[in-house]
């Protein structure tokens, strides 16, 4: 049974899915600290764990006899600034809790990092799976102690952790606190309104990936062979790309849309701090990644998943 956290998430949602339809849904438990709809609870197995719960998360482990669990529990970059204390508790403390019961009950455990756990002192372009790394976010600081931690288990403990470096994840769920979230509001405000104003400015140039590739990645790196992968932390890389040039592709199926910008100095000052490139040389040779979408890929699904999302419940364009 694979447990997976944050699974109301951006990710966890999606995740879900993926591994349901790999496994079977019984095998499958999403968790989180909100209510589910009733789609989610209809899809299979939700629990109300809260990753700050040591007692609560061993019980779903031991009475569902989880064997991975796919930790997607995270206060995302610009909410953190927002709230320091809060992404230490979730993303420190909870990795804590996390991570002990992994360790006790050997459970295989996937955390994923993020571009974000880079600094202005790391190389931006490309940037290798081992250099400096100092970046300047509570969450940047929260994943650089999960991929320590995570590799201090697997060396003392021989702990199977496993992760991976993701650039923002693009989807047609708004996440919400990310930095990198203007790439997917630009798609539903071209959508619902026409305009869309930026809080980044037009050049700022960062790694993204579309969710399918994201979730494909995390689900063909899970079951790879412990000895044949070398590194417990790979980059991932799929595109980057950045509002200018993202606003003039979805001209090309909005032409009347506009982009404006606003920039916000608390989530510019982030974005210019991150990579520009992930060298991910690593995972491709080591466990064969490689992403199916592009640019032009991504916008195309992009357009026309949200066309998707409004068509089936028009009241969201409100
Ligand atoms: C954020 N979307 O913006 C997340 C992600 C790489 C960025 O970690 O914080």
């Amino acid at each position: 049974t694979i447990l997976i956290t944050g699974g109301l998430g951006q990710l966890g949602v999606e995740c879900g899915k993926l591994l349901r339809s790999q496994y079977g849904a019984k095998k499958i438990i999403l968790s989180d600290i909100r209510e589910p709809s009733n789609a989610i609870l209809q899809a299979g197995p939700y629990h109300f764990v809260d990753i700050l719960d040591p007692k609560g998360l061993e019980k779903v482990v031991v009475d569902n006899k989880v064997d991975w669990i796919v930790h997607l529990s995270a206060t995302l970059s610009a909410k953190g600034e927002l709230d320091i204390p809060l992404a230490t508790k979730v993303n420190i403390q909870g990795m804590h809790n996390i991570i002990e019961l992994a360790n006790h009950y050997k459970l295989r455990l996937f955390v994923p990092s993020t571009i974000g756990a880079f600094g202005p002192d790391s190389p931006r372009n490309p940037t290798p799976n081992i250099t400096v790394q100092r970046p300047r976010t509570i969450y940047g600081v929260s994943k650089v102690y999960a991929e320590l931690l995570g590799e201090y288990y697997h060396h003392k403990f021989n702990l199977d952790f496993r992760c991976l470096r993701l650039p923002g994840v693009v989807s047609c769920d708004l996440p919400g606190g990310g930095t990198t979230d203007y790439a997917i509001d630009m798609f539903h405000s071209a959508m619902t309104k026409g305009t869309y104003e930026c809080y980044l400015t037009p050049k700022t140039t960062v790694p993204m990936i579309y969710i399918t590739d994201c979730l494909r990645a995390i689900n063909e790196f899970l079951v790879v062979p412990t000895d044949t992968i070398q590194r417990r932390v790979y980059n991932i890389h799929a595109m980057s790309f950045h509002p200018e040039g993202l606003a003039k592709e979805i001209q090309n199926y909005y032409p009347a849309f506009e982009i404006t910008y606003k920039t916000d100095p608390i989530r510019q000052e982030i974005a210019d701090s991150w990579p520009e490139v992930l060298d991910d040389t690593e995972a491709r040779k080591d466990w064969g990644w490689n992403p199916k979408y592009d640019f032009k890929k991504m916008v195309q699904t992009m357009v026309d998943q949200v066309k998707v999302f409004y068509d089936e419940e028009p009241q969201r364009a409100k």
